[in-house]
């Protein structure tokens, strides 16, 4: 099936109102947003959550109310979350959110430096305690690429039974700290994936719109939104989350490809459980 499955990272953990006013916070931009995104094409939401204030948090109640907010006012949508969370957070406070037995969710595969002096930890011994709660809770694993060595981890941890197939990729490209964005990069990671696996590409900052063009060219799907991007173009703010979906859907249009519905999305990610 050619289609393209956008994927929209509504909030991320790093930017915030002072960076784009737009940034969802309270749980009522969250599901603003889910909903604009959702209605523009969107077919997986990643969800990070904050404080009212705006500060970033992976507590589970917090999840909870986001979740069910969304998923009152999205009902057919896919809902991401994340277990990354936001550097110096701790592994159990991270993965508290995967008790909410969520559809699907990211699993980083690797350490980083993360846009400069922070450092984004996941070793080893983190990614399996996070690959096996998902199993457990039967939520779908995204796995998350900053570097072209933690496709190699996965492939490790496949061929131990510790990930196991339907292997799906985000390739997060421009991270300060991470691989680039350049043609050449993007295909050295595609390349390095394992026959069969899906995958999806963030691009951060000016790379988001020509990193998504990339991966479409190159068969795979996108991420857009204000985790990765808060800009349309340089120096124009985006007014919310939909306008990089739509951006992207008339993309997909020029190229004649699909955009992905939900259902269509689970059946090309290779996902079992329905919601
Ligand atoms: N906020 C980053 C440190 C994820 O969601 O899994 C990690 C992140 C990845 O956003
Ligand atoms: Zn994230």
């Amino acid at each position: 099936m050619d289609k393209v499955i956008i994927t929209a990272a509504l909030t991320g953990a790093e930017v915030t109102k002072a960076h784009n006013p737009a940034v969802p916070c309270t749980v009522r931009e969250m599901v603003r947003e889910a909903k604009a995104a959702s209605e523009a094409g969107a077919a997986i939401l990643h969800i990070h959550v904050r404080e009212d204030d705006g500060t970033p948090t992976q507590a589970k109640s917090r999840y909870a109310e986001v979740l069910e907010a969304i998923a009152g006012a999205c009902p057919d949508v896919i809902l991401q979350v994340s277990t990354g969370g936001a550097t110096g957070m701790t592994l159990d406070e991270r993965i508290e959110v995967l008790d909410l037995q969520p559809e699907m969710a990211s699993l980083d595969c690797g350490t980083v430096n993360f846009g400069g002096d922070e450092i984004f930890v996941n070793t080893e011994t983190m990614i399996i305690r996070m690959a096996e709660r998902m199993r457990e809770q039967s939520v779908f694993p995204e796995l998350e690429i900053f570097d072209k060595g933690m496709i190699d981890t996965v492939i490790r941890l496949h061929k131990k039974d510790i990930l196991r197939a339907p292997l799906h990729f985000n390739l997060v490209v421009g991270v300060t700290g991470g691989i680039g964005a350049t043609p050449r990069d993007l295909l050295f990671l595609t390349e390095s994936l394992p026959p069969g696996s899906t995958f999806t590409v963030s691009g951060i900052g000016r790379h988001q719109l020509t990193a998504n063009t990339q991966s479409i060219l190159l068969g795979g799907h996108v991420r857009v939104g204000f985790e990765d991007n808060i800009y349309l173009e340089k120096g124009v703010p985006a007014a919310g989350n939909a306008d990089f979906v739509r951006r992207i859907a008339r993309i997909c249009e020029s190229l004649q490809k699909k955009v992905a519905t939900p259902a269509e999305a689970r059946e090309i990610l290779g996902m079992r459980r329905s919601q």
